[in-house]
């Protein structure tokens, strides 16, 4: 069977990354919906060799879709999700709008796929994909927790700049060409420079960005007890984010079975070589679907405490890969 895949943002770099990924992955479609704001509808998008025409979203046209994944921001998630499950459409959204709805499910495969249904085995109507920095973190804190139990995770993020969608990358690409833009994309000059500042500041000090990390890493690994301590920083680079963990657990470990275990973990490749210069970067991760771990070591100071350096490719593992593996689990089960 083939399957109606509606795609809400179909000309943003995620929206053209899932198709990418669908492609790739071989996901049994019948047919794609395109479908795009004003400025993009009547575009053309070619997937598989057929080519579709943007449409706008409507009930009419939700209610031709099995499964539509959004990806038009937080705004038009709002406006159409509950539209588009009423119609029958399983909604997989790449927002940020239903992600702390404890009605909805918030999923990585690797960790959680028991929540794209409900106890009677039917899919969840609308499934949230949590964020880019999130998600390549829980990733690898999955099967550590489950082994050794986790007590603090300190997070530092190196993010790319695409993070922000082709605005964050056409910003970059043109200060390195000299342009000075009436006001900063990324709020400071990115290029050649590092901004610890992603999405808006709230009271207590923390970003949005950072306090996605902790409340949804809670939600995600179903354990309101987790301590995540975060800095999120926004860096010139495409590919990919970096993240630097500094881990403390309940039992101890051996660094050499930390290795072993993450190297059969779901979803993870371990790159974890100095001698040979091996270690994951941007550059290596991007586009890739994998989670990439590295530079995995004891602690100097602190007993029971790992340190190691996590890239993915935020534009798949961190957005459209995992959508596209939530829309694999919903194979044969609609
Ligand atoms: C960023 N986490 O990198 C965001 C994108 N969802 O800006």
């Amino acid at each position: 069977k083939g399957y109606r895949v509606a795609i809400l943002g179909a000309t943003g770099l995620v929206g053209r990354t899932m198709l990418d990924v669908l492609e790739e992955r071989k996901f049994p479609v019948s047919e794609i919906v395109p479908l795009a704001s004003s400025r993009s509808r009547g575009k053309e998008i070619v997937f598989d060799g057929r080519t579709f025409v943007t449409r706008e979203p409507s009930k009419e046209v939700f209610a031709e879709v099995d499964i539509a994944l959004f990806s038009a921001g937080a705004g038009a998630s709002h406006e159409w999700a509950r539209i588009a499950a009423e119609a029958g459409a399983v909604v997989i959204d790449n927002s940020s709008a239903f992600r702390m709805d404890p009605d909805v499910p918030l999923v990585v495969p690797e960790v959680n796929p028991e929540a794209i249904f409900d106890e009677d085995g039917r899919p969840e109507m609308i499934i949230a994909n949590p964020n880019c920095s999130t998600i390549q973190m829980v990733v690898v804190l999955k099967p550590l927790h489950d082994r050794y139990r986790l007590r603090r995770v300190v997070v530092s993020t190196y993010q790319s700049v695409t993070g922000k969608g082709k605005a964050g990358r056409d910003a970059l690409e043109a200060e390195l060409a000299g342009t000075v833009p009436e006001s900063f994309t990324h709020v400071h000059q990115i290029a050649f420079n590092a901004i610890p500042h992603i999405d808006v500041f709230q009271e207590n000090g923390y970003t949005k960005e950072e306090l996605k990390m902790v409340n949804e890493t809670r939600k995600i690994m179903g354990d309101d007890s987790l301590s995540v301590s975060p800095t999120t920083v926004r860096i010139p680079v495409y590919g990919g984010h970096g993240e630097s963990l500094n881990i403390e657990f309940e039992e101890d470990f051996s660094v050499d079975d930390v290795r072993e275990l993450l190297s059969k973990a779901p979803g993870v490749i371990v790159q974890d070589n100095p001698s040979a210069n091996l270690y994951p970067m941007p550059l290596s991760s991007y586009e890739k679907d994998e989670v990439f771990v590295g530079r995995i070591r004891r602690d100097l100071w602190h007993p029971k405490t790992l340190n190691m350096w996590v890239v993915a490719d935020n534009l798949r593992k961190g957005a459209a890969t995992n959508a596209v593996q939530i829309a694999e689990q919903l194979i044969g089960r609609l």
